[in-house]
């Protein structure tokens, strides 16, 4: 297991050198965040990445994300060039020593909650989501925004590309799926790379948007549209977590032994009723999942590939983007590493 940490780059408040000071984080997950979906990330950009990150004693290997231009999940003709697009990047991620791409399929919005600092009574802040809020949330009317999330659509271009899903149910999302990983993933075995697609946030519909990786079924299914170890999931604990009938210890031993996770998010989440939950820390005590357990199943099947602590509570007063803060992560991190090492494993390798 290789314990990896987010970073932002310039925009991140936190200083590299904070990073590398987590014990047993080896490594960042990052991106370039200046060029616009569909775009061929300059050699430049990626390389100053690597840089950066190696002059503080950390790799660069896992990207998150390369976005997926709209076009391509609404299976518009204009793809093709969008695609090709998406090919130059893997083939120059390569160059550049990248193992992992961290991609979604969401249709124009990444992950999505009620309420970006919510007060924990203890006085810490977490992401949440309810589901009665989200109802009264009209996309097309309120401006929402989250780190990760394309913000550059004006009013009228968000409206005419949410009218374009109209056409666009979850058949044929996940054909447009499909036709995207077909043109991909040859690319990626050539330059051994491996995609990991992350789960749907929450893993439901929203706003009347299709999503389709959100259980056992439609992870089976997208694994199963293009059979190759590059064709892979991230497993995002949360995500997969926020739906109760999603066993996440059984998902996770059994795309682990197939192989087919190369990048794990961890983080944990107390479930409210059907639809809600809120972020917590990361130990198991402090959520509805196991976390204990999952590291448990990873470690027992071997797991080799990447792991980061996911989303934190912002803490002792810590400002900055909402679940990208310093030190709750890295008190996830720790606990990552000290579960590992309890069941008789080294993190770093
Ligand atoms: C949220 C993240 C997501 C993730 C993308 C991958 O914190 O897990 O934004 O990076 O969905 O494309």
């Amino acid at each position: 297991m290789k314990i990896t940490f987010r970073h932002y780059n310039e925009s991140d408040p936190i200083p590299l050198s904070y990073v590398s000071q987590i014990p047993a984080v080896s490594g960042i997950v990052s991106a370039v965040y200046d060029v616009r979906p569909g775009g061929v990330w300059s050699r430049e950009s990626i390389a100053k990445i690597k840089e950066n990150a190696n002059r503080h004693n950390l790799s660069f290997e896992v990207v998150e994300s390369v976005p997926v231009h709209e076009d391509i999940k609404l299976g518009k003709k204009s793809r093709i060039g969008y695609i090709d697009a998406y090919c130059e990047n893997v083939r120059r991620l390569a160059e550049y020593g990248i193992k992992v791409i961290c991609y979604n399929f969401m249709p124009v919005f990444d992950w999505l909650r009620s309420d970006l600092s919510y007060e924990n009574p203890d006085g810490s802040r977490s992401l949440i989501y309810k589901q009665e809020q989200i109802d009264r949330l009209d996309p097309s009317k309120t401006k929402l925004s989250l780190p990760g999330w394309d913000e550059s659509y004006t009013d009228d271009g968000l409206k005419a590309l949410l009218s374009e899903y109209e056409n666009v149910g979850h058949k044929e999302l996940f054909e447009n799926l499909s036709y995207f990983l077909r043109a991909v993933i040859p690319v990626c075995e050539d330059v051994g790379i491996k995609m990991a697609i992350h789960p749907d946030d929450p893993p439901r519909d929203v706003f009347g948007l299709p999503r389709i990786i959100k259980d056992e079924q439609t992870l089976d299914a997208m694994l199963s549209a293009y059979n190759s170890e590059c064709n892979g999931i991230t497993l995002c604990t949360g995500s997969l977590g926020a739906d109760r009938k999603n066993d996440v210890p059984y998902l996770t031993e059994k795309y682990c032994r197939m192989n087919r996770t190369p990048f794990i998010h961890v983080r944990n989440i107390r479930l409210e009723n059907e639809c809600d939950f809120y972020e917590t820390a990361h130990p198991t005590e402090c959520g509805s999942l196991d976390i204990r357990r999952i590291m448990k199943i990873l470690y027992d099947n071997g797991y080799d590939g990447y792991i980061r602590p996911d989303h934190g509570r912002m803490i002792w007063g810590e400002t900055g983007k909402p679940g990208y803060g310093l030190y709750d992560r890295a008190l996830g991190a720790m606990y990552l590493y000290g579960l590992w090492q309890g069941f008789g494993g080294f993190a770093k390798t």
